[in-house]
Formats: C-alpha cells, sequence, structure tokens
C-alpha cells in the first residue's frame, strides 16, 4: 500500500505515527547511524525522513543506502530543494511552501524536480509545507527566505492550511524549524487540524516526550523527531511507548 493512504487510512482510525528526521549533514559516524537505526527498528518507528534545509555533504545517498541495506522502515525524503532527489528512498514529500511567498519554493523548484520523478519509482505525496515562528530564526525561515507565521495567527494558519488542502495538496505539515527554541502549540495545532481533513505532520522542536504527546493530543497524525535524538537517543523509547499506549487505546475502543 502507498505511504500516503497509509497515513490516510490511519488518521481516519485516529492511529498516531513518529517519523525520526535523519539529517545527512549531521551524520559523520555511520556507526552513530547504525545505533539509531536498531533503535528505531526496536521501537516500531514508522518512517524516516531524509533531509535537511542546507545539506553541505555529499552523503544522502549513503545515508539513505545504509537505512534500506539496515532496516524495512520506508524513507521519505524530505528535500530542502530539487537537487535532493535520490531513487533508492521510498518516497519523497514534494513540498510547496505555503506559509511563504517565494515562488520558487511555492513552484520553481516543483518544474525542475518533476520531470526526474516522473521517471523514478518514488512515491510522490504532495505536501502543504508550513514554518510557524518559533523563537530564534531557524535555517529553514533563512535558507528559504520566507517569513514563518506568527505563533498566535491560529487561523492565518487554518486559512493557509485550508487552501492548501484546496489546491489539491494530500499532506500538511506544520514545522517550527529544525532545532527549533519552541515547540508549535497545541491551539495552534488543534486549531489547523479542525480545518483540514488530510493528516497532519508536525516537527520541530519535539525534544520531551510530553511535547511528543500534547502535539499528538492537539491533532498530529505523524510526529517528526530529529534533533533531540542527537543528544538524547534514548527519547525515542519514550516517546514511542506513549505513541504505542495512544494506538492500543484506539484498538481498545474499537
Ligand atoms: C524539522 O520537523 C523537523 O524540519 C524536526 O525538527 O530536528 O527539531 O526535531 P527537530
Amino acid at each position: 500500500m502507498k505511504i500516503l493512504n497509509t497515513l490516510q487510512e490511519r488518521h481516519q482510525a485516529g492511529k498516531k505515527s513518529i517519523a525520526v528526521l535523519i539529517d545527512p549533514d549531521k551524520i559523520d559516524d555511520p556507526v552513530r547511524l547504525s545505533n539509531l537505526l536498531r533503535l528505531a527498528n526496536e521501537n516500531c518507528v514508522d518512517y524516516f525522513f531524509v533531509g535537511g534545509s542546507l545539506i553541505t555533504t555529499t552523503n544522502l545517498s549513503d545515508v539513505v543506502k545504509q537505512i534500506k541495506e539496515t532496516v524495512s522502515i520506508p524513507v521519505i525524503l524530505f528535500p530542502g530543494g530539487s537537487l535532493q532527489i535520490d531513487s533508492s528512498a521510498d518516497a519523497i514529500l514534494f513540498l510547496s511552501l505555503i506559509s511563504g511567498r517565494n515562488p520558487d519554493l511555492l513552484i520553481g523548484q516543483h518544474v525542475v524536480a518533476a520531470p526526474i520523478l516522473k521517471n523514478n519509482r518514488l512515491e510522490v505525496m504532495p505536501t502543504g509545507y508550513i514554518l510557524i515562528n518559533s523563537g530564534r530564526t531557524t535555517s529553514v525561515a533563512y535558507i528559504s527566505n520566507t517569513t514563518p507565521i506568527p505563533e498566535d495567527k491560529y487561523s492565518l494558519a487554518a486559512c493557509t492550511a485550508l487552501a492548501g488542502e484546496m489546491l489539491g495538496l494530500r499532506l500538511i505539515y506544520l514545522d517550527a524549524g529544525s532545532g527549533a527554541e519552541r515547540e508549535i502549540n497545541a491551539k495552534m495545532i488543534n486549531t489547523v487540524r479542525k480545518a483540514v481533513d488530510v493528516p497532519l505532520i508536525v516537527g520541530g522542536g519535539i525534544n520531551t516526550s510530553q511535547k511528543a504527546f500534547n502535539a499528538l493530543e492537539a491533532g498530529a497524525d505523524l510526529i517528526v523527531i530529529g534533533n533531540a535524538l542527537e543528544k538524547n537517543p534514548d527519547l525515542l523509547i519514550e516517546i514511542s511507548d506513549r505513541v504505542y499506549d495512544w494506538n492500543q487505546s484506539v484498538e481498545a475502543r474499537k
């Protein structure tokens, strides 16, 4: 089954998922990556996101290859630009940065990437990407040359997501940016959740299991954890326990 369909089914059933974000730039040691892969595998992580807003190294393919050779968890590219395409992954978030007004990231890069994607087997997942202000300027805000939506402008974010859904985007990704000072607040997640029917991805600054739980409770379908695992890989155990408990309680209510 396609990943998009799985996410839609899980969303409709009220079940939650976890993605671990791997930024190839931060993987300087294959041993560290294999430890993270083992931990992810043992803790029922649903997806790997691979990418970053600025990749300065050339090891994207090596990272994807190592994941594919080690575990059967699907790899979804989370590209910072049209150069970050690797056909050995399973899928790609085809991101349109709809919170910004940078035409290159709304449609320009997509025109360059489309013929490449047409000719390979990656599942293309059309995604409305919405940046929310989270304190100090994040790499993604700087590199994308866009202004994130202020964190208390709930209806602005909701209307942005709604417009994305009406344009046919199949996922909405609310991102505070990697290593964000503040994660996206529950009211913001909940307001956007109520505005759209598509699955909602939430990430940026989730560095405790309580923050992960808050995001799930507010309506996130898939939470993305990256930075925090660099310092504390065992956080994944705590977060996956909470997601497991959540999904068990959904099963028990059936
Ligand atoms: C960033 O949403 C992702 O785009 C994950 O953020 O690295 O802060 O977990 P963190």
